[in-house]
């Protein structure tokens, strides 16, 4: 391997007009870059993000470090970052200042071994998970899209964060095609009947409504209308923990709705006999596997249940929410955690464990494709990166299909 002779670190913008981070790593004849982005909805046991000022000195003294050490592949890199840390969460270093380095250094190593960026992480993935070699099989990712926007990623509207869609085909352009599709009559139906239509963080269309059914009813009309070929399911990324009241113990689901946990599960129950829900998402806050548990064997195995704030792509909270048996899906997003290593090894366990791997963007993003390449590279089951309405959300479907088009 050589010796990355420098690296430079840079302040950007994320898509809501904040700054993040770009690492640039480079020897003479390589040069590789990467950005990552910020999450609003937080779960509390993710990697913590530390402030930029803090993360440039951090920076100004660890480089000398890394410029110092020749590394073989991206589990020493990453180990070499987690030493220098030495904390559960990356509160030393900062998980955004660790993630941004991991991240480049893949694409350092793509580049200098002349692979795609999906086949080194393939590589680092089957090191890492050695069995899974022989029994995963390639199928697409289906796309999770989020095109009505709530909760904190909307200045308005229902409480409940992401209403998806989740077009049921293999061929990735299709659902691309589908969505784009999906969203242009929804935006039609936005301005008939709202009068005008603005977007939440992920380009997603908002409603001037509370009603958490609301966009369901609204999906439906728009689904029957287009009569499509292909099977369009809908799902939810309640984000429960962003109207969970930790005194009382209920849930604010809407203005005039405090529902207990029981009462929740049962509104999911009934929202799945009408809507049919391939996937929930975060249906309770992210302390009480109890419920995920109950709601899992309740609803039935076709609705994905789904864990974000609640795992935080953590292996060891994976584990503990797989023997709870919690979840049948949990969404994986590298901040969470703070390398790509990491990264590698939860999905792993999450295909050990039989537990569907959803590779997702966050609210505040860059025009980075990474996470594309990692869904390709790990088998994911899905790939949720907003609305085709945001340039920084459709680049990764269209890495998604470019890879496959050449693979
Ligand atoms: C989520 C994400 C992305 P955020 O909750 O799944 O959609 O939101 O990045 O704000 O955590
Ligand atoms: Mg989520």
């Amino acid at each position: 391997m050589p010796k990355i002779e420098d690296i430079q670190l840079n302040i950007i913008k994320d898509s809501k007009g904040e700054d993040t981070l770009k690492a640039v790593m480079t020897t003479e004849n390589i040069s590789a870059c990467s950005s990552i982005p910020k999450g609003k909805s937080r779960g509390e046991k993710e990697a913590a993000v530390v402030s930029i000022e803090k993360v440039l000195m951090n920076f100004e003294k660890i480089k000398p470090k890394i410029l110092n050490q020749s590394f073989n592949c991206l589990f020493d890199f990453d180990n070499f970052l987690i030493d220098l840390d030495q904390t559960k969460n990356k509160q030393n270093l900062g998980g955004n200042l660790t993630l941004v380095l991991s991240q480049t250094f893949a694409r350092f190593l793509s580049l200098y071994k002349q692979k795609e960026l999906w086949q080194t992480l393939e590589e680092e993935f089957f090191i890492l998970n050695p069995a899974l070699e022989k029994t995963l099989t390639f199928s697409p990712p289906l796309f999770f899209f989020n095109l009505l926007n709530g909760g904190k990623h909307a200045p308005y509207g229902p409480y409940i964060q992401e209403y998806l869609i989740i077009p049921q085909t293999n061929s990735p352009q299709k659902s691309l095609s589908l969505a784009i599709e999906f969203l242009q009559n929804l935006k039609i139906y936005i301005i008939q009947n709202y009068s005008q239509c603005n977007f939440g963080d992920e380009g997603g269309v908002l409603i001037p409504s509370n009603d958490y059914e609301e966009p369901l009813k609204i999906f439906k009309e728009i689904k029957s209308k287009m009569n499509s070929e292909i099977e369009i399911s809908f799902g939810l990324d309640v984000a429960a923990s962003s109207f969970y009241h930790k005194e009382e113990e209920t849930y604010h689901l809407a203005p005039s709705r405090t529902l207990s946990s029981q009462e929740l599960l049962e509104t999911y129950l009934d929202l799945n006999k009408k809507y049919n829900l391939f996937s929930l998402e975060d249906p309770f806050e992210e302390n009480d596997f109890e419920s995920f548990k109950n709601l899992k064997q309740k609803i039935g195995e076709r609705t994905l249940i789904i864990g974000d704030d609640l795992t935080v792509t953590n292996s060891q909270i994976l584990n503990q929410a797989a023997q709870n048996d919690a979840i049948s899906g949990i969404i994986i997003k590298p901040t969470q955690i703070g390398t790509i290593t990491e990264t590698l090894q939860t999905i792993g366990l999450a295909h050990r464990k039989g537990i569907k791997a959803i590779i997702s963007h966050r609210s505040a993003e860059t025009t980075d494709d990474f996470i594309a390449d990692l869904a390709i590279a790990t088998r994911a089951y899905g790939l949720k990166s907003g609305s085709p309405q945001n340039p920084e959300r459709v680049v990764k479907y269209k890495r998604v299909i470019s890879i496959l088009n050449n693979k």
